[in-house]
């Protein structure tokens, strides 16, 4: 695209997908709630540094814009166009890479979900938020077994003095600027809480990015146990609740980077001996498609060699698959530092 919206120095990928000729295809094209490709770029105009630029307002956009939105995606996830994504949802049994926690410090499984007919978090109204809040609260109040739980709205005083001093992860913060200029902040924090199994060990973030954010999360190197549990949870919302979903790109997200399973699975892990052979831990990150993050989540440093190693890839690679690699790969990086001991 010309310099018209983008600044000079923007490397996003909308900038470099979205062609004069594309532009003025879209340019006057609105999803059937009202989205725009304006809407859909504005992030990224703001932020000379996004590194996609674009946002999705609900299920149509991946449709209404695919003239951009495929050439981004295609280069982000490396997702051929002929290529359609598959779910694989089953349970899984792994052998516990590390039983005494020598060095997985605890796994976390999170998933992003959106619900059928209702507009996007950058997008949505506040009638609507609040209409989506109570048909989530619903099918969590339905959770059974150990997933049975609480839901701790951010503004209703009642379900916040009940949870106080109960957990201190029952809030997630505000969005970034990111997500602040795409809209999903907008009326921050109406309609927006998180429910918490009463063990701590399973969450929902309700209208944060995505309307759901489920985590599964264990201080544990159990990983198949963490995961499993992320299933029971999505399988048991499942029934009450239907997810925006596509054929090609799996389940849909308001950023493109997480569509496909939208799940993100990986350990907290110290690594003393690797931490100083950077290289070896590369290049086995790598083949395993791995992606190393800070110890506070993305774009944090590693504090003490704890480092936050997930899956790096979300789309056209199956649930089963992420979980089985992430496993490998993990046993692999044990052994490798075990041999530097
Ligand atoms: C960007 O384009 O850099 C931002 N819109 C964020 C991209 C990463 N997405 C995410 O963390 N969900």
């Amino acid at each position: 695209m010309t310099g018209l919206f983008f600044s000079e120095s923007s490397r996003c990928l909308v900038k470099k997908h979205l062609s004069i000729e594309i532009y003025k295809k879209l340019v006057h094209e609105k999803t059937d709630s009202g989205y725009s490709l304006l809407n859909a770029i504005r992030s990224g105009i703001i932020n000379k540094d996004s590194s996609i630029g674009i946002y999705a307002g609900d299920e149509m956009s991946y449709h209404t814009f695919a003239p951009v939105l495929d050439p981004v995606i295609k280069e982000y996830h490396n997702f051929s166009k002929e290529k359609k994504h598959k779910s694989d949802f089953r349970k899984i049994t792994l052998s516990n890479p590390d039983p005494e926690r020598r060095y997985i410090k605890s796994t976390r499984v999170r998933i992003a979900r959106n619900i059928k007919n209702y507009s996007f978090p950058p997008h949505i109204t506040l009638s609507q938020r609040m209409k989506l809040e109570k048909k989530i609260i619903y099918a969590l109040n339905l959770l059974q077994g150990s997933l049975k739980g609480k839901y701790c709205s951010f503004t209703d005083s009642e379900t916040m003095l009940e949870n106080s001093g109960s957990s201190k992860n029952l809030k997630f913060p505000k969005g970034d600027r990111f997500q602040d200029s795409a809209g999903i902040n907008s009326d921050f924090p109406q309609c927006r809480g998180v429910f918490q199994s009463m063990d701590g060990q399973f969450m929902v973030w309700i209208n944060e990015e995505d309307h759901l954010r489920v985590i599964s999360f264990k201080e544990t190197a159990d990983i198949a146990k963490v995961y499993n549990r992320a299933v029971t949870g999505i399988e048991s919302l499942n029934n009450h609740l239907e997810f925006a979903w596509n054929e090609k790109y799996g389940y849909l997200t308001s950023c493109p980077t997480n569509i496909g399973t939208s799940m993100r699975a990986g350990v907290h892990i110290m690594l003393q001996n690797l931490a100083q052979e950077k290289n070896t831990l590369n290049s086995i990150v790598d083949f395993y498609n791995l992606q190393i993050r800070g110890t506070k989540g993305e774009k944090t440093k590693i504090d003490n060699c704890l480092f936050d190693i997930s899956n790096r890839q979300r789309l056209g690679v199956s649930e089963y698959e992420i979980i089985q690699n992430l496993h490998k790969g993990i046993e692999a990086i044990i052994k490798a530092e075990k041999s530097l001991s």
